[in-house]
């Protein structure tokens, strides 16, 4: 299996969350933004990533992607067989990639704005060093532009929504190991891959790793939210 992606979208890593889960072996294709996501539209019809090429079958979106690897590989199951917490687990996965995906995006967003290491950082690989050091040397005049601009978008309001989100996610999962049942699930694989928007995982390397949005990857109230996160992708790790 291929899977074509961004190194730092949360929906591909969500996608590699699934793969890992499922002890499944693939290979990566970075697609560069913009060209290579023509050559993606050639392969899939669209021009987004996630993309999973398995055989003769081209899938596109993390949630198509995560359904048909269910399909072809069983076990171990990410989807319960109670119906009632199958539901749970696909409207916990659809609030994941929606609203709280939306939140994550945007917050990064702004902290990138704020922080040259951060938006080097998140630069594909493939970016030439000259635009690497442009990105990295705009000028706070500029950059507190692009803060503005997406401050009015994602607002103290949403700011705060985000924030109340991730505390009753904090609550949850210290109830419990697993958002629903008491096996992973695809809830848990889907917010956990949010979450490495907000305070970058030990699998993006430095210097992304442990960095983040002030206030949220910083907070204590969140901390044990986090842990758990980490505990999450301890055990899908290899070895
Ligand atoms: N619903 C899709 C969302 C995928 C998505 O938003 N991908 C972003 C990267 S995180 C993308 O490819 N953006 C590039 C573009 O829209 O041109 C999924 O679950 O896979």
């Amino acid at each position: 299996m291929q899977l074509h992606q961004f190194r730092h979208s949360a929906f591909c890593e969500k996608v590699r969350l699934v793969l890992a889960a499922k002890g499944l072996d693939y290979t990566v294709v970075e697609v560069t933004p913009g060209l290579g996501q023509l050559e993606l539209f050639r392969l899939s019809g669209q021009r987004q990533v996630p993309v999973l090429v398995d055989g003769s079958e081209v899938i596109a979106d993390s949630t198509a992607i995560a359904l048909h690897l269910e399909r072809h590989h069983p076990l171990p199951a990410l989807l319960p067989a109670d119906p009632a917490e199958r539901a749970q687990v696909l409207l916990l996965e659809d609030w994941a990639d929606t609203a709280l995906a939306g939140g994550c995006r945007l917050a990064l967003l702004q902290a990138a704005g704020a922080d040259p290491v951060l938006r080097t950082a998140l630069l594909p690989d493939a970016t030439p060093a000259p635009l690497r050091q442009l990105v990295s040397g705009l000028p706070s005049g500029v950059m507190g532009g692009m803060g503005e601009a997406i401050g009015e978008v994602f607002g103290p309001q949403h700011r705060r929504q985000l924030q109340g989100n991730l505390e009753q996610l904090a609550q949850l999962t210290a109830a419990r190991p697993h958002l629903v049942g008491d096996k992973l699930s695809l809830a848990d694989l889907a917010v956990v891959a949010q979450l490495s928007l907000l305070r970058f995982p030990a699998s993006s390397g430095a210097p992304l790793a442990g960095r983040g949005v002030s206030g949220i990857a910083d907070n204590p109230v969140l901390e044990p939210l986090f842990n758990w996160r980490d505990q999450v992708l301890a055990q899908l790790a290899p070895g």
